[in-house]
């Protein structure tokens, strides 16, 4: 193990592949692997990626790639549940030169399929991420589709979240509902090629507008961490709204200045420190949370969790009653 941390901090392609293996497939090489690294992260501008499903996420982090490259900057690619393959950039039409993203030792590409439970996912994601940073990539660029909770924690690892929604009936709407432009630092109208971008623009700059009074940008308003404060949790930042044509590589190299300004804000305002100590406190609530509910799991046999469920639903024991024994039972062990 020791030999392959010091491997991985080389930024050995192989050996983080190899690393990322083990620590998907075992918490307690997690737990080895991360303890090591920790110290060495905090260096990589981790961005979350996500939207609606087919707005062009995939292509736009495969072009983003192509533009932070030409910056000879080393990105890390993570794609959680992927329905749509990474192409290593063959999306790419002839005006953006073409490079094999997959052969391009300064770009690692990893997918994590949603297996086992939720928190599973996110610990999981969240090990990797800082496996990408302890190895020296400039860049962590993490795809989710925007839907559920999972993805909402995964989209709180980020220092920076682009939302990327593409014109049509609706999908402006149909974003707010799902919460996605809560989280988004970065808005992204792609498919800017297709009829409609423009509306769509104007439409999302409006709802910005309608800022903290109508609930928006409240970012980290899902999470439970202790100082929510006030709801603009952004004071000093604008959302801005970018159109892009991600097939074709436009809009990449404004889209790559915004982060490094968005990045540039965090420091300067303090949000950076206040946002990792918030995402910080998730990390460990999470670990705390799958850590008790894997001791307790074990210190409690099934037929006893089985038998105090079935009083339970016959209403011979009320449900408070039920934790405070199942309690008693782990603490007695
Ligand atoms: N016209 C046009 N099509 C685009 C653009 N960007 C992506 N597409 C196409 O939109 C489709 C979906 O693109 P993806 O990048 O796979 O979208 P995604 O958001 O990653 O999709 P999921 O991961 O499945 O949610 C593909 O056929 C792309 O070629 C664009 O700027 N213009
Ligand atoms: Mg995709």
């Amino acid at each position: 193990m020791i030999e392959l941390l010091e491997q991985v901090r080389q930024g050995q392609i192989r050996a983080i592949a190899r690393l990322i293996t083990r620590v998907e497939n075992s918490p307690a090489a997690a737990e080895q692997a991360i303890q090591a690294l920790y110290p060495h992260t905090g260096q990589a501008h981790i961005v979350g990626i996500t939207g609606s499903p087919g707005a062009g996420k995939s292509t736009v982090v495969n072009a983003l790639v192509q533009t932070l490259r030409q910056q000879e900057a080393r990105v890390g690619i993570i794609a959680v549940d992927p329905s749509s393959p990474f192409t290593g950039g063959a999306l790419l039409g002839d005006r953006v030169r073409m490079r094999d993203l997959s052969g391009d030792p300064g770009v690692f590409i990893r997918s994590m399929a949603s297996r086992g439970s939720l928190g599973g996912l996110a610990r999981a994601t969240a090990s990797v991420i800082k496996i990408l940073d302890a190895a020296g990539f400039d860049y962590v660029l993490v795809e989710t589709v925007g839907a559920g909770q999972a993805e909402v924690d995964i989209a709180n690892a980020a220092q920076t979240t682009i939302v990327v929604e593409a014109p049509g009936m609706g999908d402006e709407i149909q974003s707010i509902k799902a919460g996605i432009l809560e989280i988004a630092d970065v808005l992204v109208v792609n498919k800017a090629d297709r009829p409609g971008a423009d509306r769509a623009v104007r439409a999302l700059k409006m709802m910005l507008h309608l800022g903290p009074v109508g609930g928006t940008r409240q970012h980290g308003r899902l999470s439970s961490a202790p100082s929510s404060e006030n709801g603009n949790m952004q004071p000093g930042w604008d959302i801005p709204v970018l159109e892009t044509v991600a097939t074709e590589g436009k809009g990449m190299s404004e889209l790559a200045e915004m982060l490094g300004r968005h990045m540039a804000y965090l420091r300067e305002s303090g949000e950076w420190l206040k946002r990792e100590k918030e995402r910080s406190w998730r990390e460990v609530e999470m670990l705390l949370q799958l850590r008790f509910m894997s001791q307790f799991q074990a210190s409690v046999p099934t037929e006893t969790r089985d038998l105090l469920l079935t009083a339970v639903a016959q209403r011979e024991v009320d449900p408070y009653t039920a934790v405070n024994q199942l309690l008693s039972k782990t603490e007695s062990e």
